[in-house]
């Protein structure tokens, strides 16, 4: 059926009685971002989140511990769990299959009975019916009370009413959907480690839960040469921080780990490590709480309380004679919070802040008693946290001090700025742009090739310093580091958190001069590592940069491929070829093919075309969509565990993988 087709077929279905229904789908594909946040790579696997988030609530009642995802020749999704099966029986007030409601109306595709935990926060919860509506094609199989019930859908408009199709004995759903390329134009092809990324996690969230993804693209009729993973976590938190610090030193055995169901569902573990940084991840009905919220204010008060009384009581504090704050009682520490709430408030900037009240108390109850028996039943490891907590409180007055140092010499006003930008004459922080470049020489280059009205360059000398193991006042005594802050304008403030008392270090972007911020270093091994050296500061110590998406990598073409006088770069091994192939043609010895090795090869005309020129350039925004696996990546690419980093590179040949 060609396109037309469809669309005047989905018409003829306009019956008065689904006047609603259609309406409602109708929204969606008129505002697609609306729904599910953008119509890229991001949204595309939207879809997908939405999808198993289902499945996952039909697990947290208690009613399937098996979801099965396939990744399909052309992109098709399909997510099959071993639940109660979505009803299939006529709904009296619509006169309709439930199956069909929850498919085809908006906000009716959650749980009709209250005892769930709607996931309503940012984009999620949405409902199937949105993804049926992007879909070109859905078809949903249920296995329900003996009986196999179908029913298909062509751009969310069914094509036949709920039919049985035979019996079985199992029961389930499964939801199988081609998403629609007119809608997700920039592209419909899923990233197999993205979807695996967020499966794993979701694993971790909800112990018990058997999820396998299975890619079947590149297999043939019987499966062979299909990848296949699967994720299953019978220790839930207590295993993910594990995992999350494995290319670290514990200081601990094993996490301190509580899970209970009284009152609200919490589930905690954390643990401490020998490094310098605070990872503490939290999420409310299996999202992730960016910004944190109450939930974390309980953990990180039960943190201090518990901690504080503890380190005093053992007299070491009064030997060392130095005050703790509740960020010392942080460091180095690696924890996950999870709790269950039936009607989150979500808040803040981004919506990921939890608001509800009380569940600031019942964390801080249930963290606090476990610690302290935690405490209690190992004095020895106790007393490693202890000194390490004092050690901190040490450490952080020399880091305010280097700290002071770096902001007195900027506040000095514009001319402290540092010697070596090259600044553009633009100030409206909305369209300027600063690109950190690798070296002086290619930095020279830039400062030829720009344009010097929203661009400015900054050369950046050799290797920047591994923040990832660095204490905090090392970062401020570093020159690049240094340069990079004052170039940009802002500064690092402390700040006192209401609610537990403690203190903690927070960027100040009031100042902020360039809302682009774009890393360009040579396309080999160095000037990846580089790459990964200054993502790695940005994510550890100007988190916000990142998230306002403020931060991207600039990428310098691979190949010149060159004819007479016509010339294509290519950014790509198919690219290289497909010019060599059209500009060859016949003749393919007179085709000269040039490796681009680094970004001294490329004069500044050269440079202003392929790569910084807006029109022209391609830029990739930096885009953490899983914080814990990002500190995950960062901590076994730059720490001092060697073997997780080899086994890494080894699977994945090209190693900075962030999804960026
Ligand atoms: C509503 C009610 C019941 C189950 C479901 C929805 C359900 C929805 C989905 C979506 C994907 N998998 C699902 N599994 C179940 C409970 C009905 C009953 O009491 O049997």
């Amino acid at each position: 059926m060609s396109e037309t087709k469809e669309k005047i077929a989905a018409e003829e279905q306009y019956s008065a009685d689904s006047i609603q229904v259609l309406e409602g789908l109708e929204a969606v594909r008129k505002r697609p971002s609306m729904y599910i946040g953008d119509t890229g790579v991001k949204g595309l696997h939207h879809l997908v989140w939405e999808v198993v988030d289902n499945s996952i609530d039909e697990a947290l009642a208690g009613q399937c511990d098996h979801i099965e995802v396939y990744i399909h020749p052309g992109n098709a999704i399909s997510v099959q769990d071993n639940g109660r099966g979505i009803p299939v029986g006529i709904n009296q007030k619509f006169g309709k299959s439930a199956l069909e409601i929850a498919l085809t109306m908006l906000h009716a595709g959650g749980k009709f009975d209250k005892n769930s935990y709607k996931t309503s926060g940012g984009l999620h919860g949405v409902g199937v019916s949105c993804v049926n509506a992007l879909s070109t094609h859905t078809h949903v199989t249920v296995k329900r009370d003996g009986h196999i019930y179908e029913q298909e859908y062509t751009i969310g408009v069914p094509q036949y009413d709920v039919r049985q199709v035979g019996d079985t004995t199992e029961r389930g759903t499964r939801v199988w959907f081609q998403p629609d390329a007119t809608i997700f134009d920039e592209t419909t092809e899923y990233s197999f480690e993205r979807i695996a990324t967020r499966l794993r996690e979701l694993s971790y969230l909800n112990r018990g839960v058997r999820i396998v993804l299975t890619d079947l693209r590149e297999a043939d009729e019987n499966g062979e040469g299909a990848t296949r993973e699967e994720f299953y976590s019978q220790g839930g938190l207590a295993e993910y921080v594990q995992y999350l610090d494995n290319s670290r030193t514990v200081l601990m055995t094993t996490p301190v780990y509580v899970a209970t169901e009284r009152g609200i569902p919490v589930e905690v573990a954390f643990q401490y490590n020998d490094s310098y940084q605070e990872h503490i991840f939290s999420y409310v009905n299996n999202i992730n709480t960016h910004e944190g919220g109450t939930h974390v204010a309980g953990f990180r008060s039960a943190i201090t309380r518990v901690l504080k009384a503890y380190a005093e009581k053992s007299g070491e504090v009064a030997k060392a004679k130095v005050e703790i704050q509740g960020d010392d009682f942080r460091e180095g520490l690696t924890a996950i919070i999870s709790v269950k709430v039936a009607e989150p408030k979500f808040e803040g900037q981004t919506k990921g802040k939890l608001g509800n009240s009380e569940v600031s108390g019942a964390v801080n109850q249930v963290v606090g008693e476990i610690l302290n028996q935690y405490l209690e039943e190992n004095p020895k490891e106790a007393r490693v946290i202890v000194d390490k907590v004092i050690l901190a409180a040490k450490a952080r007055v020399a880091a305010r001090k280097a700290r002071e140092m770096v902001q007195r010499k900027s506040v000095l006003g514009s001319n402290s700025l540092p010697g070596k930008l090259a600044d553009c004459s633009e100030s409206d922080p909305s369209i300027c742009e600063l690109y950190l470049v690798e070296g002086d020489s290619a930095g020279g280059t830039a400062k030829q090739g720009r344009n010097r009205a929203f661009q400015a360059i900054l050369p950046l000398r050799g290797k920047i310093l591994n923040v990832e193991k660095a204490q905090e006042h090392r970062i401020y005594e570093n020159e690049e580091i240094r340069n990079m802050i004052t170039a940009l304008g802002v500064s690092f403030e402390t700040r006192t958190d209401d609610e537990d008392g403690s203190s903690s270090r927070f960027l100040n972007l009031d100042k902020l001069r360039y809302h682009k911020i774009i890393i360009m270093t040579d396309a080999d091994i160095d000037g990846s590592h580089i790459r990964t050296l200054i993502l790695t500061f940005f994510f550890r110590y100007m988190r916000d940069l990142v998230d306002k998406g403020y931060i991207y990598i600039a990428l310098p073409p691979l190949y010149l491929v060159k004819r007479g006088k016509e010339e294509r770069y290519c950014w790509t091994e198919a690219e290289r070829q497909q010019a060599q192939d059209e500009m060859g043609r016949g003749k393919p010895e007179t085709v000269n093919v040039q490796r681009y090795k680094g970004l001294g090869e490329m004069n500044a005309e050269q440079l202003w075309t392929t790569t910084m020129q807006p029109m022209t350039r391609s830029l990739k925004r930096v885009d953490v969509e899983s914080a814990a696996e990002a500190d995950h990546l960062f901590s076994m690419l730059m720490g001092d565990e060697v073997p997780p980093r080899r086994d890494f590179i080894e699977k994945n040949a090209k190693y900075a993988k962030l999804d960026v």
